[in-house]
């Protein structure tokens, strides 16, 4: 038998509050700062398990409620689990169900004991729990467990803010006791508290006693000025561990990913670079691209000719906007291995200037960069 190893964090550098660092699983390491592509329905919309791992990925996003519903946990489980089913043999982080809940369902009742609601895929009723999202996430053989949490809107006035981060703090708890431990996997538990500081401060401080293997951000990302999600993330680092890895969910765009590892995130995911990229949007070290817009009709230079990346290297601008304005299935499929692969690109950059460093130039320059005007 080998031994798996058990689910640790080294922070092997730091740069003012940014980190670089390693995560353990027992599906393989994840150095951190880490963009995890989001694979809600065990799959990165239009792209090889391979070709994910060819842009640097090491681990994915998966969605406990979408699979719930379809195709079933029970099912995925039955398949040796959403690695084996989905051919992915790298580490998986799943989503716990609250925000998509939340986020994706109409007719929802919250109460104490968890979520009901009706299925955005057939309208069926669902139930989930603290309890039952473990339980799913076991199924499916997540290697990080969310906590089952509620993520106010924004923005949430005081009294509902506290109500709801009890309530939270409690699904933690549940989700704890419901958490089997085994080596080489975490659980997670999720700040949450809008942009109230003193709530944010309580989350953390009230999760960091339960003890979790990793913290995530919650709450972000909901339609709050970029100002205050910095700020947010400002008083909410440095009451989490530093020996632990720190996850901001569902951000962002790249400048808001450079400005959360500047204040000590490690972890992130987003749909941005996938759903962005089937819309024509490219992202590069120049700032976006409307691959749509009439003005790549004529250009002939790739997306970066200096790339590793075959989809950013070898097709012009111009070409992919042809195949964006015919509706061709190939422009979504190299936009989003571009944007994964830039998006990897930027997390290693970013690595590395940890590494020897100089994140706050990186920073500087990384922003101007993307601020420029296009032509
Ligand atoms: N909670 C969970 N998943 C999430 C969020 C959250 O608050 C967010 C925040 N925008 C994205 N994904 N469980």
């Amino acid at each position: 038998m080998t031994d798996t190893p058990d689910f640790s964090f080294d922070l092997l550098a730091t740069d003012g509050a940014a980190r670089r660092g390693r995560v353990v699983t027992g599906r393989g390491p994840i150095d951190t700062p880490a963009f995890m592509p989001v694979g809600t329905a065990g799959t990165v919309k239009g792209m090889l398990p391979e070709q994910v791992a060819a842009t640097g990925a090491q681990i994915l996003l998966g969605n406990a409620y979408h699979l719930m519903l379809r195709p079933g946990a029970e099912r995925v489980a039955e398949f040796g689990g959403l690695h084996r089913f989905m051919n992915w043999d790298g580490p998986i982080l799943t989503d716990s169900g609250g925000y998509q809940v939340l986020s994706l369902t109409d007719l929802r009742k919250l109460d104490e004991n968890g979520v009901t609601f009706r299925s955005h895929i057939d309208g069926s009723y669902w139930e989930m729990t603290p309890e039952s999202s473990v339980e799913i996430q076991r199924l499916l053989d997540a290697d990080i467990t969310m906590v089952f949490d509620e993520c106010p809107p924004y923005p949430c006035e005081e009294d509902e803010a506290k109500r709801s981060l009890d309530l939270t703090l409690r699904w933690a708890e549940r989700s704890k006791a419901a958490f089997e431990n085994r080596p080489g996997y975490g659980l997670f538990g999720i700040v949450q508290g809008g942009v109230h500081d003193h709530l944010r401060e309580e989350s953390a401080r009230r999760l960091v006693e339960m003890g979790f293997h990793g913290y995530a951000v919650g709450g972000l990302a909901v339609g709050e000025p970029a100002a205050e999600r910095n700020h947010t993330l400002e008083v909410t680092t440095p009451v989490l561990p530093t020996d632990r890895p720190r996850y901001l969910m569902g951000v962002g765009k790249p400048v808001d990913l450079v400005d959360a590892v500047e204040r000590g995130i490690d972890m992130f995911d987003c749909v941005l670079p996938t759903r962005s990229g089937r819309r024509g949007l490219a992202f590069t070290w120049g700032g976006d691209l409307k691959l749509t817009n009439a003005r790549f009709r004529d250009d002939h230079e790739p997306l970066d000719p200096n790339s590793s990346c075959p989809a950013s290297r070898d097709y012009s601008k111009g070409y992919l906007h042809h195949l964006f304005r015919s509706g061709e299935l190939l422009g979504w499929v190299l936009l989003t291995w571009h944007n994964l692969h830039f998006y990897q690109e930027l997390m290693a950059a970013m690595r590395a200037a940890v590494e020897e460093g100089r994140f706050a130039d990186f920073a500087a320059a990384f922003r101007e960069r993307q601020a420029k005007p296009k032509q």
